[in-house]
């Protein structure tokens, strides 16, 4: 073979290489395994992975788009000013396939034309079986130093900050589904901490509707839109899922909770968050305890109601999304507390009577307080949703020394199923090694090759024991924060297919939580139910589900009846005396109202310098301001400064905001035909307010939303027929009064005494 040419160069370079080596370390003859020699012994000492051999090169240390890790960030984005194709060769034209003359025939030798339709081909991976739709943010979590005497995980240290992502979901939907279904939302959170993966993967509701895992595709089926003509799309409103519900009785308490003003929060960030099943916590000395995690919104828990959450399911299907994303991006970010109720580990694993390993029950916050034990907070956007939030993995086995499971039969199964959905999801076994699921701990795990292997593993001996690789790695102790399973002890049984005998109570925990509503918190359940079983079709599942209600409350039973036209039925269960939890509803305390958005009506021929003021005065408040005015642009005047219009009386929705304030009556715009904007044809005889704006202010109304009005303004208010002294309406000439006012009204969420309920729900 001629030794010259590119050939040359190669050996000179392999004769470079060994020659670098220290003549100690070359091996005699060719052939070494390791890049050290091997010793009889089985090596124990701990020790770094031993180098690659001296003659062995690897992939220089590049990004996917061709950056070295130096350039930081950048490195995990695109490189270079000029279009490439993915092997980074110069594009001159993108527009046009390779064809023979203009009119073609297209060639099949144009490369680029495959590689770019090829890629776009295999773009979409299959979104969640459940989750699909959702919205996630970086953020960062403080431990309070507070939960040391239960748990020893290093992340919940005092003052330690842990990066985190965190994604919210709905479960029944498609990936492009609404935001404001009737739903439980997904709340999973990724720690990387320095000991490993820490996922808490809970939901928005602390009970789940099955108790054994083997019942999930069940659930899921029945939620799920029919498999015949596929609808109803992201929600429960249908035959199957009130067929399922009503036969599988334990489905019940969860249920109520999905009928309740849960099913519909305001936004992420006005969300609790659960891990719903009982873990066990390990401390320093070993002692365990049992716990149940909890996150509690700072912003408080709020909810729509329901003919807002429909309008804005229409209106603005990203609405949590945009919530979110808007809310973090103007530095209003969001944050929770992170809480443990801590019950102590016995044999029986009960509290009080309530099975801790039943998935379908709480334990009340006044038997067992919420501990905080440290801080979330969500302050960066993703930048590439495909990237960050589609292929996020959880995995409720993701744990770090510290958090333990038990064996709640829900959890056994999810242990299972979030790994195996990930191989399918993401396209194989390494998806740990997708940028935003990888740990930020070192990784030297010997799992090996594989679909989309990005690491370049070096050695020869993937395997324990060996000695060819030095014996690396080794095993870890206590002592060095291994992961080491409680070593529980497992009652002598007999193998059945069977629940423990108190797993069969599907009904105290449901009037638990009926009775701990408020009166309108009833009205709104009430109502849901009546919508979603008057939805179904068959009579004999509404009737099968009117009994499950007879069983939570005969009054609650009675009044959706009522509306089904249906005779209430006889409990099958003597209701048993139920201490209401208080903590349960959402009512009744007063919360911060940072990230509000308050929609300001204005009329270009009024008052602008008192718009001006206000919106500051909002912006001041860490609220949001929206200006609306009958056209887009800028609303100018001699003397005050112009005021940037954000939506147009065509535009505007009321369901877009917690309040509206009205800074004048205007006038009907051009644009308030029927023909035009089918919104200004609602009032009849077409009045001197804007029809539009008369709309809005009854929609806001309804959904006891604040409103506020100078009393140039007051016309509006007579014209939407709302008295100015009714209730949760402010009338006032200052803008310190009028924000005053709204501030108070905005801290209890809504104007709840607006509609006062009937005297019996009250019971
Ligand atoms: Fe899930 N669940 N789940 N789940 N779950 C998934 O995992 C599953 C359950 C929850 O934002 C899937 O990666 C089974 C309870 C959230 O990516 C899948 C059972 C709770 C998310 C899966 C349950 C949850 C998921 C679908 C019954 C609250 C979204 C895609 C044993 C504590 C995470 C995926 C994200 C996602 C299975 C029950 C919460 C298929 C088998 C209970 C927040 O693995």
């Amino acid at each position: 073979m001629s030794d010259s040419g590119p050939m040359k160069k190669i050996t000179e370079k392999v004769k470079d290489a060994v020659e670098a080596v220290a003549p100690d370390r070359r091996p005699e003859v060719p052939g070494a395994p390791g890049a050290a020699p091997a010793e009889v012994a089985e090596p124990t000492e701990p020790r770094e992975p031993l180098p690659p051999k001296p003659d062995q090169g690897a992939p220089a240390p590049l990004s996917a788009t061709g950056r070295g890790p130096q350039d930081g960030a950048a490195a995990r984005s695109q490189d270079g000013a000029y279009l490439t194709s993915a092997q980074g060769a110069r594009l001159p034209d993108s527009d046009h396939s390779l064809k023979a003359g203009p009119r073609g025939p297209v060639l099949l030798q144009d490369h680029h034309l495959r590689e770019k339709i090829t890629h776009f081909d295999h773009e979409r991976i299959p979104e969640r079986v459940v989750h699909a739709r959702g919205a996630a943010a970086h953020g960062v979590f403080e431990g309070y130093g507070a939960a040391g005497s239960v748990c020893k995980a290093a992340f919940l240290g005092k003052g330690v900050q842990t990066p985190v992502f965190t994604r919210f979901s709905t479960v029944l939907g498609s990936r492009g589904s609404a935001d404001t279904v009737r739903d439980t939302r997904g709340f999973a959170t990724k720690f990387y901490t320095d000991e490993g993966v820490f996922d808490l993967v809970g939901n928005n509701i602390p009970v789940f509707f099955i108790q054994d895992a083997i019942k999930f595709p069940d659930v899921i089926h029945a939620g799920k839109p029919h498999p015949d003509r596929e609808i109803p799309q992201a929600q429960s409103a249908h035959d199957t899922f009130w067929d399922f519900v009503s036969l599988h009785t334990e489905a019940t308490h969860h249920t109520l909770w999905n009928m309740s003003d849960r099913g519909i929060p305001r936004s992420y960030r006005m969300m609790e968050g659960f891990g719903v099943h009982t873990f066990r916590l390990v401390n320093a000395e070993g002692g365990t305890s049992l716990a149940k995690w909890h996150w509690k919104p700072k912003l408080g828990v709020h909810s729509l109601v329901w003919e807002e959450a429909q309008l804005i399911a229409g209106a603005d299907p990203d609405f949590h999304r945009r919530d979110l994303y808007d809310a973090i991006e103007a530095g209003a970010f969001p944050q929770w507390e992170l809480g443990v109720q801590v019950f102590p580990d016995t044999p029986g694993q009960t509290f009080e009577g309530i099975d801790l390993l039943d998935p379908t029950k709480i334990v009340p916050e006044e038997l067992a307080p919420v501990q905080p034990v440290g801080l979330l907070t969500l302050n960066a956007n993703p930048t590439n949703f495909f990237a960050e939030v589609e292929q996020v993995a959880f995995h409720p086995g993701h744990l770090v020394p510290g958090i333990d499971i038990t064996d709640d039969p829900l959890l056994a199964g999810r242990l299972f199923s979030y790994l195996d959905t990930q191989i399918t999801r993401l396209g194989g076994p390494n998806f740990a090694q997708i940028p935003i699921n990888r740990t930020h701990a070192p990784v030297n795990d010997m799992l090996r090759d594989g679909f989309h292997q990005d690491a370049v593993h070096t050695g020869v001996a993937p395997y324990k024991p060996n000695s060819l690789d030095g014996g690396c790695p080794f095993f870890a102790g206590t002592d060095a924060h291994a992961f080491v399973e409680h070593p529980l002890p497992v009652a002598a049984a007999t193998k059945v297919r069977q629940a423990p005998a108190s797993f069969d109570d599907h009904f105290s925990q449901a009037r638990l939580f009926w009775r701990s509503m408020t009166p309108v918190e009833r009205e709104h359940i009430i109502a849901a139910y009546g919508f979603e079983l008057g939805k179904c079709y068959e009579q004999a599942v509404k009737e099968r589900a009117l009994r499950t209600l007879a069983n939570i409350d005969p009054f609650l039973c009675a009044q959706v009846a009522q509306g089904l036209g249906l005779p209430a039925p006889e409990p099958t269960e003597v209701p048993g005396d139920t201490v209401p939890s208080p903590a349960l509803s959402q009512l009744g305390r007063t919360w911060p109202v940072a990230g509000r958005t308050i929609g300001l009506v204005a009329d270009p021929t009024g008052d602008l310098a008192t718009l001006a003021s206000l919106r500051r005065a909002v912006l001041d408040a860490d609220m949001v301001p929206l200006v609306i005015a009958p056209t887009g642009g800028r609303l100018t005047r001699e003397g005050t400064d112009p005021v940037t219009v954000q939506r147009t009386f065509a535009t505007a929705r009321s369901v877009e905001f917690d309040a509206i304030v009205l800074l004048g009556a205007p006038a009907p715009a051009a644009d308030a035909t029927a023909g035009r904007d089918a919104k200004a044809g609602a009032g009849g005889a077409p009045g001197p307010v804007d029809p539009r704006i008369v709309l809005m202010l009854g929609e806001a109304w309804r959904h006891a939303k604040a409103l506020g009005a100078t009393p140039a303004a007051r016309r509006a208010l007579d014209a939407a027929g709302i008295a100015p002294d009714a209730p949760g309406v402010v009338v006032a000439d200052d803008t310190g009064a009028l924000l005053d006012g709204l501030t108070g009204l905005l801290a209890a969420h809504r104007a709840w005494d607006r509609f006062p309920p009937p005297t019996e729900a009250a019971r």
